[in-house]
This record gives C-alpha cells, sequence and structure tokens, in this order.
C-alpha cells in the first residue's frame, strides 16, 4: 500500500514535469516556478484516496491480474487528473466559503501575494486536465469517453456547488426550507459523482468498458457519496443545510424549532452548544445508526445484484472503506 503511494507520488513529479515543459505555452522562469510552487501547495497535499481508487478499482476488474507498468502508469494519471479536478474546486470553493485553512494549510488565496491569482490559478489546474489526457491517451479508443466523462462530472459538481451557494442564502432567511431531498441534492452533486462515481467510472473505461451499459454502478457509487456526506457533515456555524441540521428540523417540537432557529449558523460556542443539545435530546446519534445499516443494507443488496463479480468487488471495496463501523 505504502508503496502503491510511493509510485503514485511519482507519476506526480512526471505530469508536473511535462506541464511545465508544455510546448504549447512559452515559460519564462517566473511563470515556470509559479505554477510549480501552486501545483506543490494545492495538489498533492490531501489523502489521495480518490486517485489511488482508481489503481484499485482497475485492478480488481482486472480480477487481481498483475497489472502492467504501462497500465498502473496509465491508471496513476487517470487518478491524478481526479487530485487535479478536486485542487481546482477546493482552490476556487475556499474563496467562494471565505475558508482559513484547507489541509492544514492557509487556504491557497490566503497566501500572501496570491490573492484573486488563485481564480486563474484554479482555471489553470482545470485546463491541466485535458492537457494530461491528451499527453497520455490521446490515440486511445476511449480517449472521448473520458474527455467526455471528466466534462459531464465537472458540471455536475458545478451545478451542486451552485446549489449550495444559493441553498445557503434561502436558509438564512428561512431555515425551513432546508429538506432531506434538498440536502440529498447538494451533497449528491457537489461530492458524490467527483468524489466516487468518477474513480469507477475512470476504471470502467480504461478497462474497456461502455459506461452506458454501468447506470447501476452509478447510482451505488453515487449513494456511497450522499452516506459518506452524511456520515462527515456537521457545519453549524456555517449554515450548512447537512444532514443532522434536517434531520433535527423534522423530528423536533416547536419549542426546540424555535430554538434551532435562532442558534443555528451563529459561529459563538453558545449557540453551537444550544444546537448539539437539541440533537442530542433528538437522539440524532440513534437516528443516524437507523439510516446507517438501513443503507448499508440497501446498498449491499444492490451490489449483489451486479452481473459481474469484478465489479461487485470494486463496489464492496468503497463500501468496507466507508462504513468502517459495520461488519
Ligand atoms: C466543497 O464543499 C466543494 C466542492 C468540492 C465543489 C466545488 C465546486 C466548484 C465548481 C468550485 P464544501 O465547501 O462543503 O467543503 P469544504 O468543507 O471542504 O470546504
Ligand atoms: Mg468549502
Ligand atoms: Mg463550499
Ligand atoms: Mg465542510
Amino acid at each position: 500500500m505504502a508503496d502503491l503511494k510511493s509510485t503514485f507520488l511519482k507519476v506526480y513529479s512526471v505530469l508536473k514535469s511535462e506541464l511545465l515543459q508544455d510546448p504549447a505555452f512559452e515559460f519564462t522562469d517566473a511563470s515556470r516556478q509559479w505554477v510549480e510552487r501552486m501545483l506543490d501547495y494545492n495538489v498533492p497535499g490531501g489523502k489521495l484516496n480518490r486517485g489511488l481508487s482508481v489503481i484499485d478499482s482497475y485492478r480488481l476488474l482486472k480480477e487481481g491480474k498483475e497489472l502492467t507498468e504501462d497500465e498502473i502508469f496509465l491508471t496513476s494519471v487517470l487518478g491524478w487528473c481526479i487530485e487535479w479536478l478536486q485542487a481546482y474546486f477546493l482552490v476556487l470553493d475556499d474563496i467562494m466559503d471565505n475558508s482559513v485553512t484547507r489541509r492544514g494549510q492557509p487556504c491557497w488565496f490566503r497566501v500572501p501575494k496570491v490573492g484573486m491569482i488563485a481564480v486563474n490559478d484554479g482555471v489553470l489546474l482545470r485546463n491541466h486536465i485535458p492537457r494530461m489526457l491528451k499527453n497520455h491517451f490521446k490515440g486511445k479508443p476511449y480517449y472521448v469517453d473520458l474527455l467526455d466523462l471528466f466534462n459531464e462530472v465537472e458540471f455536475q459538481t458545478a451545478s451542486g456547488q451552485m446549489i449550495d451557494l444559493i441553498t445557503t442564502i434561502e436558509g438564512e432567511k428561512d431555515l425551513s426550507k432546508y429538506a432531506l431531498s434538498l440536502h440529498r441534492r447538494i451533497v449528491q452533486y457537489k461530492t458524490a459523482y467527483y468524489s466516487f462515481y468518477l474513480p469507477v467510472a475512470c476504471a470502467l473505461v480504461m478497462a474497456g468498458e461502455d459506461l452506458e451499459n454501468h447506470i447501476a454502478v452509478k447510482d451505488i457509487l453515487v449513494q456511497m457519496g450522499v452516506y459518506f456526506q452524511v456520515q462527515v457533515g456537521t457545519d453549524i456555524e456555517d449554515f450548512k443545510c447537512s444532514w443532522l441540521v434536517v434531520k433535527a428540523l423534522e423530528l423536533c417540537n416547536d419549542n426546540q424549532k424555535k430554538l434551532l432557529h435562532e442558534a443555528y449558523g451563529k459561529p459563538d460556542p453558545e449557540n453551537v452548544a444550544k444546537v448539539k443539545a437539541i440533537y442530542k435530546d433528538l437522539d440524532l446519534q440513534g437516528v443516524f445508526a437507523e439510516y446507517e445499516s438501513q443503507s448499508y443494507a440497501k446498498l449491499n443488496a444492490s451490489i449483489e445484484a451486479q452481473p459481474s463479480k469484478a465489479i461487485q468487488a470494486v463496489l464492496k471495496s468503497f463500501l468496507g472503506k466507508i462504513y468502517k463501523r459495520q461488519k
């Protein structure tokens, strides 16, 4: 595993140096240094789960057959394209959310002398993806499918980001606008497609599969992505439409509703504590445990209905990673 990660990181260096010598642009030392620093700051610093899961998924699709060096390299390139996509989203999202830190360091736009140049850096990160795909996949029969896949997923994510942003405005006016269906839509589009579906879709395309034949696989992965967000999202201070607040609004009495409306979205610890106390009174932990086991059972059944054992293995590997507390 540690070995796979170091191989993966070596591919990052290769991709970076190709981008820094892109013949379509005449780099100067200063511009090359800017891009290099920007990439090192924003691309490889996360957990790399999304990128690494392209290689894992492809291996499972090949039913454990040893991958060739070429296959490892190409799946790594696709994995890095996803990491680049994520870097692009996060650089811009941090500006939109006026965030302070990301991955334990200041957000890129807060670094001295960066500021709003970060907007253009986001655009560059996004443009690097088709350049890497062109460098390594042009001429493959599935090249256009890869371009199409990245375009589709980017569109879905930007649309999810939009509903996230406009819902927060509505919610500030009227918390009751937050409902489970809306919450689902936001996390589905904003994160599930690029985080869960995209890595497996990349592996399927590389394995020669037609994505049109795998709509059920997409649905299962998107469901897992939604569940994953439910599991991690809290965001009381940010006025976020999280599963917890939506569920609380559904279950609370009038008095609790009044308290929630007063305290939700306020940054001070007293109000956050009030919201948490209501969550506790409503036994949201128990409600969540119930939701968790139901969704696990449902996903497991959908996975077992998949005709291909190899695809079942890919999906089960994702399921096992996110439902850690399940046996
Ligand atoms: C992060 O959501 C947002 C995205 C991953 C999508 C951004 C899409 C763009 C087109 C810019 P978040 O703000 O809830 O997450 P975090 O807490 O990590 O900032
Ligand atoms: Mg954010
Ligand atoms: Mg955001
Ligand atoms: Mg968040």
